[in-house]
């Protein structure tokens, strides 16, 4: 990146919680501020402090004064070191202001400035948030990539005793080449006497995480009204996290544990309990944690207030107007829930988006509400001082058994409003003329078996510098070894004949689990609802007979872990336009690593399920001009950048609503576009180290 403009953006995703005038970019570069920009604490210092900093650094960028300087008191309710969460309405608020500020400043020099003048007034996280929200929305900052959360606040993400070893290497050994890997534990919030632990792999993944922050990041709730309304937003908040459901529910069988029980009471005790045992770098405290058999009880503090029975209230509006068919908006207007754009509006209502809900003073702020009163749970009333649980975060809320009962919950009610829809019929699910004969999936190995899948642990490294403040020096790479659930790839194979002309399809592909956790068949109304989406694609068919190769490393779903864990440094960065470009906004997706459920050690049983539909029917036409997109590779539940959902067909289709037959193996047999093979998924219980 040659403008220093956008190297001092990038700069400033490093060390969030040290001052901006240390040195960055391990060490080489410094931002050279106007005196006015030094907080209190330095202001009279500035000359020393500037100069210690710029001694032995290779680029100086200076930064221009502000044509104005904003007046930040909208912030200030809150604090430096106070949790800031996007659950709570008004930290939602404050983030909304400070995105517009940032879109707001008028060229690239001044919002530089105005990021740099920003940083040290403002919570730390809170500034990260808006910050990358904004870089990911200006035209001028496209170029900008922006730092995976885990490496801007690790402490969010692993045991904090390895953070505490990162930091000791990084002081001793000055050469980054020869600092050995710091070992993050596994499995180190519970024991084995704790069912729920068995899912811990999947719970405290740092690609799941990361993920879930980065999805939320991409479709915020509030704040400037062209950043957050984006195409179908709210349908992909029910499909995004229902998939995650689905995900979890499959994984839960694999462990030989029943489905997630939604927490759709919220009056009795919660018996899973969550010690999560990672650090807050805004605070330096571990998140609170919650013992088990907490009992909610109204939240009334200083930052949150929210009463059970409200909750309650809104539930009950939201699951009576899914009853009648229409949702009503403030001037009491009736708007149908049709088929189409119904669950888009119930998304937007329930989750809440305060920019895009319908009526908010009517049906509330149920999805967030929830989280927040979960997330107090240890100190409702803050007697105790204590901040919220990992629930209040987008970052961590993943890792707590509690997400899942209560996205359950959530997920229910969409479900609902999916199930009195009439079932799909055959003109909406068949393809003409087009026959899938044969599906297989298989492993690279020559004398690899068909349908048999593998997975299995890998350790792998990923770079967390980045968020290590006060180091010895600024510089530096900190290798943290972790151990997470990987797949062998793998490669789809159909035969579909086409009796018709040239012509394209889109081509669908889900894995259903044929079994519950004791081993009980599942109706096809179940297998829907844990039908996972493995990939979309389109394919040309050609007259006569096709074959169609798909590797699993190219899923609609997922990004590779490179993406997920990229060093990020100028040393790093391609010089081409395209491959530049791909480095850009790209870290949605779900992590490659957890494309396939764990399974069992003896094979665990599976539905591979393909379709073929008509893509005149599924074909979505773009905006002309919309930049070209180059990391559109996990737009099943990310989108894509500044566009439209690919996809015409509501998200999860055909699996979204029920459907003509009793059985899978019915609906594929009255289908010739569609066709199933059993799969087998096994795990074997090895440690295999990254090369
Ligand atoms: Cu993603 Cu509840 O929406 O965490």
């Amino acid at each position: 990146m040659t403008n220093t403009d956008l190297k001092a953006l990038e700069l400033l995703f490093q060390r969030p919680l040290e001052p901006v005038f240390t040195t960055r970019d391990q060490g080489k570069t410094v931002l050279e501020l106007p005196d006015s920009f030094y907080t209190d604490r330095y202001r009279n210092d500035a000359d020393d402090v500037s100069n210690r900093f710029s001694q032995n650094v290779e680029l100086k960028i200076p930064i221009q004064e502000l044509a104005r300087k904003p007046n930040l008191d909208f912030a200030k309710k809150l604090s430096l070191k106070n949790q800031f969460s996007l659950f709570n309405s008004n930290h939602q608020d404050i983030a909304g202001k400070l995105i517009q500020l940032f879109l707001d400043a008028p060229n690239l020099k001044q919002f530089v400035s105005l990021a740099a003048f920003t940083k040290d007034r403002l919570n730390p996280v809170l500034f990260q948030y808006a910050y990358a929200v904004a870089i990911a929305h200006r035209e001028d900052t496209r170029e900008v990539p922006i730092t995976n959360i885990s490496q801007v606040f690790p402490g969010n993400f692993v045991e904090p005793s390895a953070l505490k070893d990162a930091r000791q290497e990084a002081s001793v050994i000055a050469d980054t080449g020869n600092r050995v890997h710091v070992d993050i534990p596994r499995n180190y919030t519970a024991s084995d006497r704790e069912d729920e632990q068995r899912l811990a792999y999947f719970r405290e993944d740092i690609g799941v995480n990361s993920h879930h922050w980065h999805w939320h990041l991409v479709y915020p709730a509030s704040g400037p009204v062209a950043v957050v309304n984006k195409d179908r937003r709210g349908e992909l908040f029910y499909y995004m996290h229902h998939q995650i459901l689905a995900r979890y529910n499959t994984e839960r069988f694999c462990n030989n544990l029943k489905r997630v029980q939604p927490l759709s009471n919220l009056r009795g005790e919660i018996p899973e309990g969550y010690f999560p045992k990672i650090l807050s770098s805004v605070n330096n405290r571990t998140y609170p944690s919650r013992i088990s058999n907490q009992l909610l009880r109204d939240v009334d503090r200083p930052d949150a207030s929210i009463e059970i029975a409200e909750v309650e209230r809104w539930r009950d509006r939201v699951l009576a107007s899914i009853d009648q068919g229409f949702v009503e908006n403030s001037s009491g207007q009736r708007i149908p829930l049709d088929e189409v754009t119904g669950i888009d509006i119930l998304g937007n209502l329930i989750e809440a988006s305060s920019t895009l809900s319908i009526n908010s003073q009517y049906y509330g702020n149920l999805h967030n509400q929830g989280h927040t009163i979960i997330s107090f749970a240890h100190d409702p009333d803050f007697r105790h001082l204590e901040e919220f649980g990992v629930m209040g975060d987008v970052t961590t809320a993943m890792r707590d058994p509690v997400f899942y009962r209560w996205h359950t919950f959530v997920d229910n009610i969409f479900n609902k409003f999916k199930t009195l829809l009439d079932p799909y019929n055959a003109s909406q699910l068949g393809f003409d003329g087009v026959s899938v004969d044969y599906v297989e999936a298989k492993l690279g190995a020559s004398n690899a078996q068909a349908n048999t899948l593998l997975t299995y642990w890998q350790k792998s490294s990923a770079d967390l510098a980045a968020g290590l403040d006060f180091g010895p020096s600024a510089d530096g790479n900190i290798f943290a070894s972790f151990t997470h659930l990987q797949n062998a790839p793998f490669t789809y194979t159909f035969n579909v004949t086409n009796n018709g002309p040239k012509r394209t399809g889109t081509c669908r592909i889900f894995i259903c689990p044929k079994v519950d956790e004791r081993n009980q068949p599942l109706r096809l109304e179940e297998q829907r609802l844990l039908a996972i989406e493995m990939d979309k694609f389109t394919c040309e068919l050609l007259p006569g007979e096709n074959t169609i190769r798909r590797e699993s490393s190219d899923s609609s779903v997922a990004i590779p872990f490179e993406r997920s864990f990229r060093p990020i440094g100028a040393a790093y960065q391609p010089k081409g336009a395209d491959e530049l470009a791909r480095f850009r906004f790209c870290g949605c997706g779900w992590p490659q690593h957890l494309l396939l459920p764990k399974g069992k050690p003896q094979g665990m049983l599976f539905d591979l399920f393909v379709m073929i539909s008509d893509y005149s029917q599924d074909a979505v036409q773009q905006p002309t001009n919309t930049p070209n997109d180059a990391c559109s590779t996990a737009y099943s539940f990310c989108g894509l950048k500044d566009k439209l959902y690919p996809d015409k067909r509501t998200m999860g289709f055909p699996f979204d609503r029920r459907l003509p037959n009793a059985s899978l193996a019915e609906l594929t047999g009255a289908f010739s576009n569609m066709a199933k093979t059993d799969l087998k998924i096994v795990f074997s219980d090895r440690i295999v180290d990254k090369a």
